[in-house]
């Protein structure tokens, strides 16, 4: 065969293959095949006739009970009151927060795919400011902010359905937003996959809080929202659940070496870059999204928590002794407040970790 006929051959095969390329081009045009998960269609709630459902709310770092999320749509209900009050943020340091349910972060909402979620928003009387919620696990409508704004002594209630699976973000949304959000008016929902997640050994539900104070004339220990720190975006405080501290010392968290952990960490006003000093995440549900199509890293050291959402990752301790969960951009850790501890039980491996010879003068 001579050369010429040869580079006939190889253009024709060329061409045939562009034309395969092309072929599986226009195909790919079909959402699932381009790699997205059709979305969950709405259904019906008055032909479903979903079975109502309390939520039981519970204080971070608990989740309220994990649903089994078989696939039958529920109506799950709760209550969210806003809450005005000062409180510790720092030792011997007090910041006027503004709250759901006097909570810094706000209960964890824990459904699943295709329930509806049912929420009750009262504003207490005696409150100074109108408050709202925005759901980032909802479908339009401000994410119910529209239908949620609340006056001192209102409440209201609306429904949306869970249309999509992942860890979000929730927060009240009322002008000045970033005053309401950084004042720890925020929380997160989880939207869990039909099926639910893989068992785990325990579930953490952590949120990072940017807080902008300056001391009050009056008295510096009594601290003032500050609007100047807030415009040069230089917080007072970046604390893990809403205060200095908060999950250290008695209130670490506490696992054995062997088990496997879930933590859900969110951030709703600025990023974070979470690391598990002496651990790596074995998973992480980039974005925490759920859905099967979306990004998953392994065995990663550091992972980005955008602002405005929920990232979960999962690690399974493997030698004993204390650990810190820090966003790594360590002047928040180590300056601002925001250190996380862990305690691991167990017996220590000599072949992962070992002192050869203890500190000594050089020789
Ligand atoms: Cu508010």
């Amino acid at each position: 065969m001579g050369i010429k006929k040869q580079g006939i051959l190889l253009l024709v095969g060329i061409l045939a293959l562009l034309a395969m390329a092309c072929g599986s081009e226009s195909v790919a045009s079909d959402s699932s095949a381009a790699g997205i998960t059709p979305p969950y269609e709405p259904r019906s709630f008055d032909d479903v006739k979903p079975q109502n459902v309390d939520l039981k709310l519970v204080a971070a770092p608990a989740l309220p009970e994990i649903p089994d999320c078989n696939g039958t749509p529920r109506n799950v209900r709760f209550t969210l009151e806003t809450k005005e009050f000062e409180a510790e943020i720092a030792p011997g340091i007090t910041f006027p927060f503004l709250t759901f349910n006097g909570a810094v972060p706000a209960p964890a909402i824990v459904v699943c795919l295709g329930d509806w979620v049912e929420v009750t928003l009262k504003n207490s009387v005696g409150s100074t400011y109108a408050h709202n919620v925005d759901f980032h696990a909802a479908t339009g409508a401000l994410g119910g902010g529209a239908a949620s704004i609340v006056g001192p002594g209102q409440q209201t209630t609306f429904r949306f359905q869970a249309l999509k699976e992942g860890a979000f973000v929730y927060h009240c949304a009322i002008a000045p937003i970033p005053m309401h959000v950084t004042s720890g008016m925020y929380g997160s929902i989880i939207v869990l996959p039909t099926g639910g997640l893989p068992p785990v050994d325990h579930q953490y539900y952590l949120m990072e809080g940017d807080f902008y104070s300056e001391p009050s004339a009056s008295d510096p220990s009594k601290h003032v929202y500050s609007p100047a720190r807030v415009s040069a975006e230089n917080p007072s405080y970046v604390v893990t659940n809403g205060k200095v501290g908060a999950v250290t010392g008695d209130n670490a968290l506490k696992v054995k070496v062997g088990e496997t952990v879930r933590f859900f960490y969110g951030q709703a006003n600025d990023e974070s870059w979470i690391h598990i000093i002496g651990g790596h995440f074995d998973k992480v549900y980039v974005g925490g999204s759920f859905n099967p199509n979306s990004d998953l890293e392994y065995g990663v050291e550091t992972t980005a928590v955008p602002a405005g959402s929920v990232v979960v990752t999962e690690y399974t301790f493997k030698y004993p002794g204390l650990y810190l969960l820090v966003n790594h951009k360590l002047i928040r850790a180590t300056e601002k407040g925001q250190a996380v501890q862990i305690v691991v039980e167990g017996e220590e491996n000599p072949d992962i970790m070992t002192v050869v010879e203890p500190p000594t003068a050089i020789r």
